[in-house]
C-alpha cells in the first residue's frame, strides 16, 4: 500500500529503534501480538523515512508510534482478560486440572526372596523408581477394608481369601492367598454402590514376578454378566476369552499396581490373574478399592 513511498535501505536508524522497543514491550508482557500490525507499522515508518517526497510526514511519527503502543497494550489486555475467564470475572486457578487430592497409601517394606526367574513377556513394565501416584476428588476414602471377598476357587491352596482385604501388605508367608492355577478371580462386594475412584492390588512381591491376564472389573451385578466396566486389562492376546487389553504386563513389587477407575458405578469388584512368570498358581496379598460410597 505504500510502494510509492516504499525506501527501506534510507530509513533512519530511529525508526528501527522504536520498532525494536515496540517488538521487546510485545515480548515481555508474552503475548502474540497481532503480527500484521507490526509490520504494517513497520512499512509506515519505513515510508515515514525523510527521502524528501515524504519529509513532512515525519511529523505524524510520534502520532503512529503512540497509536501502535496504545493497540499493542489493548490486545495485551484483552488477550489477558479472555485467559482470566472473561465477563465471568473467575481467573482460572493454576493447575485446575489438578484439582482434589492425591491419593495415599501404606506400602509394605522391601522383601525379596529366592532366585530370580525369567520374564518373557511383551511390553513388560519394569518397577517404578518410586510410587504411581493419582489425584482423586475430596472425600474419596478406601471402602474395601474388611469387606468380604468371593473367589472362583472356592478352597485356596494357601491362606484364606480374606487376607485381601485385611489391610496386611507384607510380603512373606502367612500374607498371602494362593489360588488354582489357570485364570481365576477374586471379588470383593463393598456392600453398597460406589463411585470408584481407584483399585490398588499387591499379588505377590517377594520375587520379580509378572502375572498373566490381569483384568479389574467393576459392577452391579455380583455374576458379572451385565452391566460390567473394565477398568484395566494387560491381557495383550486376549488368552483369558476377553476382550484383548491395552495395558501393560507388569513386575509386581511393594508398589502394588495403581488403576485409575475414573470414577466407575458399582457395587462388585472383581479381579483376574492367569498365572505368572514364575509358576502357573495365582495370588493376592492385599486389594484396596477408593472412591465415595453411596453413589
Ligand atoms: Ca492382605
Amino acid at each position: 500500500m505504500n510502494t510509492q513511498f516504499s525506501n527501506h535501505d534510507e530509513s533512519p536508524a530511529g525508526d528501527d529503534r522504536w520498532i525494536d522497543a515496540i517488538v521487546r514491550e510485545h515480548a515481555r508482557l508474552g503475548t502474540r501480538a497481532d503480527e500484521a500490525f507490526l509490520q504494517g507499522l513497520d512499512r509506515a515508518l519505513d515510508a515515514d523515512a525523510p527521502t524528501g517526497k515524504n519529509l513532512s510526514l515525519l511529523r505524524f511519527r510520534p502520532v503512529a508510534i503512540a497509536a501502535g503502543v496504545a493497540l499493542l497494550l489493548t490486545a495485551v489486555f484483552w488477550k489477558g482478560w479472555e485467559r482470566d475467564g472473561g465477563n465471568q470475572g473467575v481467573a482460572a486457578a493454576p493447575g485446575a486440572l489438578d484439582a482434589g487430592t492425591e491419593l495415599l497409601t501404606s506400602f509394605p517394606p522391601e522383601l525379596i526372596e529366592g532366585t530370580p526367574k525369567p520374564m518373557k513377556v511383551p511390553k513388560l513394565v519394569g518397577v517404578p523408581k518410586d510410587p504411581p501416584t493419582l489425584r482423586v476428588p475430596e472425600g474419596t476414602t478406601l471402602l474395601s477394608k474388611g469387606k468380604p471377598v468371593t473367589s472362583s476357587d472356592d478352597y485356596p491352596i494357601i491362606g484364606d481369601v480374606s487376607l485381601i482385604t485385611d489391610g496386611d501388605k507384607d510380603a512373606g508367608e502367612g500374607y498371602y492367598v494362593e489360588l488354582l492355577d489357570g485364570l481365576q478371580w477374586v471379588q470383593i462386594d463393598l456392600e453398597q454402590r460406589a463411585d470408584i475412584r481407584a483399585v490398588w492390588l499387591w499379588h505377590f512381591h517377594s520375587q520379580r514376578r509378572a502375572y498373566h491376564d490381569v483384568i479389574v472389573q467393576v459392577s452391579d451385578d455380583p455374576s458379572f454378566k451385565s452391566g460390567v466396566t473394565t477398568i484395566y486389562n494387560n491381557d495383550y492376546d486376549g488368552s483369558a476369552g476377553m476382550e484383548k487389553g491395552e495395558d501393560h504386563p507388569y513386575v509386581e513389587s511393594r508398589f502394588g499396581l495403581l488403576v485409575n477407575a475414573k470414577g466407575t458405578k458399582g457395587r462388585y469388584v472383581r479381579l483376574y490373574s492367569n498365572g505368572n512368570t514364575s509358576n502357573d498358581m495365582n495370588h493376592y496379598i492385599e486389594v484396596e478399592v477408593f472412591g465415595v460410597a453411596g453413589n
